[in-house]
């Protein structure tokens, strides 16, 4: 691939703003967009060319926002249209674009569409998908609901209406009835919206759930496990026969490759091959997707009944993605974001000892790959997971519901407390902490969730402060990928596959190869020299700055990227 015909956004970083926990300006205990707009220079300080704010939008907040009322209106909890014009400004300002949440596989039940919606007989009664009970069953008694489908957060994807007696799915909660895309009104009305948000500065989307618009018809029951009370065979409703017809009409009517515009869409039940059809240079679909696979690795059986992973399996997954996506379509790389638990806790090592080179250790690795790398807010400074241990300390929806449903089939409470903890979104969702100040620095009001265990050492002043900064890291790495071809669009070749311990790869471009070497884990390995290309003559060019005096031995969770000499 020549860089000329390289579209903008594969070579560029994107930051991840939470806009509910980032920084709250008017000391109500939410964060908003003039918070955001005094912090913009953490972020041009880092070095980020993209800022992706999730949804802003006016919403009963069932779902922190992903539940959405009027999709051409800021929450007042926000701020104002006129803020967010400022925000955009600004953004632009500091040379970074601005990309929106875009959720449209479903709408907030108080959306005026949904409202109209129903009204049998309405207008707007085929925006939504109402179906009656199943055949022999009383509309509203148990078991009488269309399909055997559990939603994303316990409980039936169904829900009965009484003034129709009929139900709509809600695949999500009961408060996000699903969009019926097969509506050609439906679609028109969500690319006039998107429209108005490109003319107004808006630079891309980030699309939710995107690969669930299109449903396989007709609706009827899957697969359901021994002891399920719901099916949750996502491929009924996923990447459904009109999917890529739908992402191109959209592509088409709201001009995205034409303007260039940012898109990234993320996929449940996305192989690599999908994401290859969905991202490939010869269509205008997206620009790239959001893959689950390697975040779902450690939850085989479930969410709350996690499982280890080995090293070995998540390098390989991401070099698989790596190579199917090689010669067309794109890549993102991601290890965190508002869903999944803090990295450095799951996948690095949290305690004092080893938090901050193994938080550098995963930012190496995960900026070295080839694709669109995302920094989520507080990764570059290696928050760590939250540190909830009781129930009422959440907030998130999906909390609530997967344990109450685990609790009801018999799970004690402590397993799933503990399951929390480790995996429940709002690990990532606890306020930024700014400095050492009660608050963080966040708010001067109370906060809406408690800041994370450790947010009095562990804070934006302290670690920018520190000899040994994550902040210091990631910009670096970031310079590097604007610095070096090698790094945008090497080839890219997993080393040592099947060890336990080591990341290692190579990305080679023209004759320049690079060799990206980590210990992962917290003790001392060493370099298994006839293993890996000579070192002889290569230039170390980032470290994650841990090195003892010894090259041939890694300190617990070095990393260090050499510049090969090759020819
Ligand atoms: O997430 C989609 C999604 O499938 C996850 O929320 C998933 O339910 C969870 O991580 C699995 O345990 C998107 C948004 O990112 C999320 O915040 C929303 O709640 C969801 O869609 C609905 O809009």
């Amino acid at each position: 691939m020549q860089s000329s015909q390289i579209p903008w956004w594969s070579q560029a970083v994107v930051y991840q703003v939470y806009p509910r926990s980032f920084a709250d300006s008017d000391a109500d205990g939410v964060g908003d967009l003039r918070g955001i707009l005094s912090r913009l220079d953490h972020l041009s300080d880092l070095g980020v060319d993209v800022v992706w704010l999730s949804p802003i939008y006016v919403s009963p907040q069932d779902d922190n926002g992903y539940d959405i009322a009027d999709y051409q209106a800021i929450d007042p909890m926000f701020g104002t249209l006129e803020d967010f014009d400022a925000l955009v400004a600004a953004v632009h300002e500091r040379g970074m674009k601005l990309v929106m949440d875009l959720v449209v596989n479903h709408t907030s039940d108080e959306h005026p569409w949904f409202v109209e919606a129903k009204q049998p007989g309405s207008a707007k009664r085929d925006w939504y998908l109402w179906r009656p009970a199943r055949d022999g069953f009383e509309p509203g008694t148990p078991g009488a609901e269309p399909t055997n489908w559990g939603s994303f957060f316990g409980g039936s994807a169904w829900q009965y209406d009484e003034a129709s007696g009929e139900y709509y799915l809600h695949l999500f909660s009961r408060k996000q009835p699903d969009l019926n895309w097969e509506n050609p009104e439906v679609r028109q009305a969500v690319y006039a919206m998107m429209r108005w948000w490109v003319d107004r500065g808006v630079d891309g989307f980030r699309m939710d759930v995107i690969n669930l618009i299109s449903k396989n018809y007709p609706l009827t029951d899957g697969r359901q496990g021994p002891g399920e009370p719901y099916s949750f065979e996502i491929e009924r409703v996923a990447n459904g026969p009109r999917l890529v017809e739908f992402l191109e009409e959209m592509n088409a009517e709201v001009g995205i490759d034409e303007r260039q515009l940012f898109t990234v869409g993320e996929m449940v039940s996305c192989t690599a091959d999908h994401a290859r059809a969905y991202t490939s240079r010869h269509h205008h679909r997206l620009g790239m997707v959001f893959t689950f696979e390697h975040v779902q690795l450690d939850q085989r059986t479930g969410k709350l009944t996690p499982n280890p992973v080995r090293l070995s399996e998540l390098k390989q997954n991401l070099a698989h993605w790596q190579r199917a996506l090689a010669e067309d379509g794109w890549n993102s790389l991601y290890f965190e974001n508002h869903d999944q638990p803090r990295s450095v806790s799951r996948f690095g090592d949290d305690s004092p000892e080893h938090r901050v080179a193994s938080a550098k250790a995963l930012a190496t690795v995960l900026h070295l790959h080839q694709g669109t790398p995302y920094v989520y807010q507080g990764q570059e400074i290696g928050v760590t997971n939250a540190g909830f241990t009781t129930i009422e300390q959440y907030a998130d929806i999906e909390a609530h519901g997967m344990y109450r449903q685990l609790l009801a089939a018999g799970v004690p409470s402590e397993q799933l407390l503990d399951a929390l903890g480790r995996m429940g979104r709002d690990n990532a969702r606890t306020p930024m902490p700014w400095d050492g100040s009660p608050h963080g620095g966040f708010t001067t009001g109370t906060p809406w969730l408690p800041l994370g265990a450790g947010h009095e050492t562990i804070n934006v002043v302290a670690d920018r402060a520190a000899a040994d900064s994550i902040f210091e890291h990631y910009r670096k790495l970031i310079a590097l990928r604007h610095e070096l071809e090698v790094v945008r669009t090497g080839a890219f070749q997993l080393l040592l596959p099947d060890d336990d311990t080591l990341w290692a790869f190579t990305r080679s471009w023209g004759d320049e190869v690079l060799l990206v070497l980590a210990n992962m884990s917290s003790y001392l390995a060493s370099v298994p020299v006839g293993e890996l290309p000579s070192l002889e003559d290569a230039r170390l060019i980032l470290s994650s700055g841990s090195a003892g005096t010894d090259v041939q031995t890694l300190q617990p969770w070095e990393a260090r990227v050499y510049r090969l000499a090759t020819g």
